[in-house]
């Protein structure tokens, strides 16, 4: 009798650990991560070569055509200093110092020309905040107090939120019709240039923008798409996490852990409620983020993209474990579709409505962040997806290009900087010991430039 239950206790030991064993990640050894950043790493030096030799001193190679592109006609050095950093993160000091050189010896921003002050902070004053606390270099902190002064008239809106394009050397601004993003992903970057200087006018007048989107949030809590910022009102309102709101959420919570800001902590605490209420939708098990009226939370499409894959990231930075799990499953599920992601897709019809991938890095940042807070290996085998399908469908003889379509995989003759300065360094964090980076006493500014906590 005692045999019997204890034959029938083993099957059904066997019988429960079946479904688990099915489903359990590899488990990773050190040396195979070892291995697998070493592989990342090697690509970034491939990559970096070729724009060495087709595009050097340019904002970025082509990879198909082998020839440059500068953003506005005359080369603000975008591909170095967004890619410095990196370089400095996995261990390339001859090339960054190098690199480092030669951007504090070239860049002037002194230029006739219009830039987006968005893209130029994000990627430009970011590295340059980033590459000064990481060398000490203080050349690229003057470049990077010359540039936040140089788009300081953005902000001389009746709102306080800033214009889209400012002229660099007249500081002549244009463009009132933007977004929450561009408006409000500017704090970690002028807030951090404000600690560095001791000049409280960037932390304070970047602040003012992003309360000034905040204020204008529906009785629900939600923002729209586009606003003007010399009337102050919405354009569009429609509300979403997806490319134009993405990033206003994103600097809400690092703005509270860089700088221990409580409005800013008191910001993201109401707009997430409103998201898992209203945005986050249910369908069929899984969890995904559509696009809902501001107003009213009524569900406008069920649409998520390649952008909304940074949100995963932000609910595990915020403590939202459980979220932050589910979100990351239905992110694999749309770039394991086509086997790579596309840039929109309705998630309740699993249908691709926007075919292009550009390179992106949010799904990648996101099985970092994952990885980094559960130690679960199955972001490990995500990042090795992800990684195998950039080697197979937009690696070239010179780098890597973006796909026209994630359907017939036809590549794009384009590598934005982001891939160098976000891409490939979440790829290679992800597998590198976790000594090379400390996430509890830095944060990443949407650009993946670290920005440490010094004050
Ligand atoms: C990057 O420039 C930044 O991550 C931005 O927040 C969103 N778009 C790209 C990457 O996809």
């Amino acid at each position: 009798m005692v045999a019997m239950k204890m034959r029938l206790a083993l099957v059904l030991i066997i019988a429960s650990a079946v479904p688990a064993m099915a489903q359990a990640p590899k488990k990773w050894t050190s040396s195979q991560r070892t291995e697998m950043a070493g592989r990342v790493r090697a690509e970034f030096e491939r990559s970096w070569d070729s724009y060495k030799k087709y595009a050097w001193g340019h904002d970025e190679l082509r990879p198909l055509s082998k020839a440059p592109r500068d953003w506005y006609g005359t080369s603000l050095l975008m591909t170095p200093v967004d890619a410095l950093d990196t370089m400095t993160l996995m261990g390339l000091k001859d090339e960054a110092a190098q690199t480092r050189d030669y951007i504090a010896t070239h860049l002037s921003f002194d230029q006739d020309i219009y830039v987006k002050n968005f893209e130029i902070t994000i990627r430009m004053l970011g590295g340059l905040l980033s590459n000064y606390q990481l060398s000490g270099d203080k050349r690229l902190l003057s470049l990077a107090q010359d540039l936040g002064n140089r788009l300081l008239p953005v902000f001389n809106s009746p709102t306080g939120m800033p214009y889209v394009y400012v002229n660099l050397k007249t500081g002549a601004t244009r463009g009132n019709v933007t977004n929450p993003a561009e408006i409000g992903t500017l704090l970690l970057e002028f807030g951090t240039l404000s600690k560095l200087t001791g000049n409280s006018v960037y932390y304070d007048k970047a602040k003012r923008a992003l309360a000034a989107v905040y204020q204008r949030r529906s009785k629900i809590g939600l923002v729209g798409s586009t606003i003007n910022v010399d009337t102050g009102e919405w354009i569009d309102r429609t509300s979403d996490i997806t490319g134009g709101i993405d990033s206003y959420y994103e600097y809400q919570l690092k703005c509270s852990k860089l700088f221990g800001d409580r409005d800013c902590a008191d910001m993201w605490k109401t707009s997430i409620a409103a998201l898992n209420k209203y945005v986050a939708d249910e369908v069929h098990g899984e969890l995904w983020y559509g696009h809902v009226d501001m107003d009213t939370g009524k569900r406008i499409a069920p649409l998520y993209g390649a952008l909304d894959a940074f949100f995963p990231a932000e609910l595990a930075l915020s403590g939202d474990l459980e979220r932050a799990r589910r979100l990351q499953d239905s992110s694999n599920k749309m770039w394991n579709l086509a086997g790579v992601e596309p840039e929109e897709l309705n998630y309740a019809e699993m249908k691709i409505t926007d075919p292009p991938y550009a390179l992106r890095p949010e799904i990648i940042e996101s099985a970092y962040y994952l990885y980094f807070f559960t130690h679960d290996d199955k972001y490990l085998d995500m990042g090795e997806t992800y990684f195998t399908a950039l080697e197979k469908y937009c690696k070239t003889d010179t780098a890597f290009a973006a796909l026209k379509s994630v359907e017939t995989k036809e590549q794009a003759d384009s590598m934005e900087s982001f891939f160098f300065a976000e891409t490939l360094k979440y790829l290679y964090l992800l597998y590198a010991p976790r000594k090379t980076f400390d996430l509890k006493h830095s944060v990443f500014n949407t650009e993946a430039h670290p920005l440490r906590r010094m004050w």
